[in-house]
């Protein structure tokens, strides 16, 4: 088809909200290296490097890291079930893989992993699950709570469909932002109404802004509907303290929104004086029960020290909405039928692990923390170097993956950057791109403080070659600084 005149679907004919929707994580930064990748490919030496270093995503077994082995032995076992009959099996898988994979198996149906199952998920899978967030948490959870997810995006997406009727619909969003949240709540045609993290504390999040942004919202005519609160925060690192949110727990309730805790860094805190605390743990220890807020938690087995992003498993646990409304979100959850098995088998693992005692559990600590120290060295590293450049500083990686740092560049860069039509950190990017290989996603692809200019980079190539990514991104700006000079 070449006639676009003609043509029953055009830019201008398709829904809107589609054209409104951004996603930077993989944008058009992204899409020049994997054309720039092409180009090594068929013309090796066309670039001054030999390989692209994709610090763009989230997405650690792509550079390099290794499945948890306990993980993926119960996942073999749980899909070829014939091996759990057969003797070489026990020579070659620990017994409490076996273990778990018979209880998983004999969880479902028929043994059919490749069934659809209920629509929340397996009941086994979230009884696990909960017992898993009871165990982390100290209050009960509940099964009929848990809906597992093809990773934590399609729960993200099912709330906003819920909340969001038309524009006057706000949702409440720390800026700088995970895009799924502005890019959701644009294809659900609400309004993202930002409260910005402060940067210069660690990017703490304020209450007397939170609060000023609800006011302003509610002055313009938005309803505003729910908080999204990101912790530990992605692009920006930070985890934050109880007390911080005990006070953002009482907003909620004192302003009736409904509280979206994004919980899928819960793993990766890399500083020893912060901990994780889940949003409804923070809520049940102010003594406040499932009738005083609603809080919904989402999860994910693409993060933590076990990375299986491809594997699309997640949940959300929704506590404080009444019997109609969770009617209505199954029914919702119905429509798409159910999330993948291997997904959900997965949930259930990560909030479930080895226990002591149990013939995996050495090995799997010792996976688990090396991988885990292993980041927060290469976020150490990469802070260190950043900081150590002219015109940039960078916040602490307390948790999650990436690092934020600021650039402060020169007018002589802003003004090529106006010429090239392009913002300035995404000029930067682009350059650093073309220069080094090295993939980084434009801080505008975030949101920020109008007039400052970031990045995000993330912490994830393997250590043994964070020396050399220091070292080209050092020699990069140095030599972007010295020709922009003012
Ligand atoms: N929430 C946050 C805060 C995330 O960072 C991500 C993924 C998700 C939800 C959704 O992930 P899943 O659907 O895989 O569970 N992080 C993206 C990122 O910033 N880089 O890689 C993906």
């Amino acid at each position: 088809m070449s006639s676009t005149a003609t043509s029953p679907v055009t830019v201008e004919s398709i829904n809107p909200k589609i054209l409104k929707c951004q996603y930077a994580v993989r944008g058009e930064v992204v899409i020049h290296a994997q054309r720039l990748q092409q180009e090594l490919l068929t013309n090796p030496g066309s670039h001054p490097f030999d390989e692209i270093l994709y610090c763009n995503i989230g997405n650690p077994q792509s550079l390099g890291q290794k499945p948890i082995t306990f993980f993926r032995e119960v996942l073999a076992l749980c899909d070829h079930p014939a091996l759990l009959d057969k003797d070489e099996t026990r020579a070659l898988f620990s017994s409490d893989a076996i273990a778990r994979a018979r209880q998983i198996l004999g969880s479902i149906p028929g043994r059919a992993t490749g069934a659809y199952s209920h629509s929340q998920g397996i009941k086994g899978l979230r009884d696990a699950i909960a017992a898993g967030i009871t165990a982390r948490d100290g209050f009960t959870a509940n099964a009929d709570d848990i809906f597992l997810t093809d990773g934590a995006s399609p729960g993200v997406h099912m709330m906003m469909q819920l909340l969001i009727s038309s524009e006057k619909d706000g949702i409440l969003c720390p800026i700088p932002q995970y895009p799924l949240y502005s890019a959701s709540i644009a294809l659900h045609g609400g309004s993202l109404v930002p409260y910005y993290l402060e940067e210069a504390t660690g990017w703490g999040l304020e209450l007397s802004e939170v609060k000023k942004q609800l006011e302003d919202a509610r002055s313009k005519g938005i309803t505003v509907r729910a908080l999204v609160v990101i912790n530990p925060g992605n692009p920006t690192g930070q985890v934050l303290a109880e007390d911080n949110q005990r006070e953002i727990v009482e907003f909620c309730k004192n302003e009736g929104l409904v509280l979206l805790a994004d919980e899928v860094y819960q793993e990766n805190i890399y500083v020893e004086d912060k901990k994780f605390n889940s949003f409804k743990k923070v809520a049940r220890s102010m003594g406040y029960g499932e009738e005083d807020l609603p809080i919904v938690s989402f999860q994910s087995v693409s993060k933590g020290y076990y990375g299986e992003c491809g594997k699309r498993g997640g949940y959300m646990e929704i506590t404080g909405f009444n019997a109609a409304v969770r009617e209505q979100i199954y029914k919702v959850a119905s429509v798409n039928l159910c999330s993948n098995i291997t997904g959900q088998i997965l949930a259930s693992l990560i909030m479930n692990p080895p226990k002591p005692g149990d013939e995996s559990y050495e090995s799997y600590i010792k996976e688990k923390n090396g991988i885990l120290s292993s980041l927060a060295r290469r976020a150490k590293a990469l802070e260190d170097a950043f900081n150590s450049l002219e015109g940039v500083t960078c916040n602490k990686a307390e948790g999650a993956m990436y690092l934020f740092p600021q650039l402060s560049l020169p007018q002589k860069a802003i003004e090529a950057a106006k010429a090239a039509n392009k913002a300035a950190d995404a000029f930067y990017a682009g350059r650093l791109l073309e220069d080094t290989g090295i993939v980084v996603v434009p801080g505008s692809g975030f949101g920020q403080v109008p007039g400052t200019w970031h990045f995000r980079c993330t912490i994830l190539p393997q250590e043994d070659k964070i020396p050399a990514v220091i070292s080209r991104l050092k020699a990069f700006h140095e030599s972007f600084m010295k020709e922009f000079h003012d």
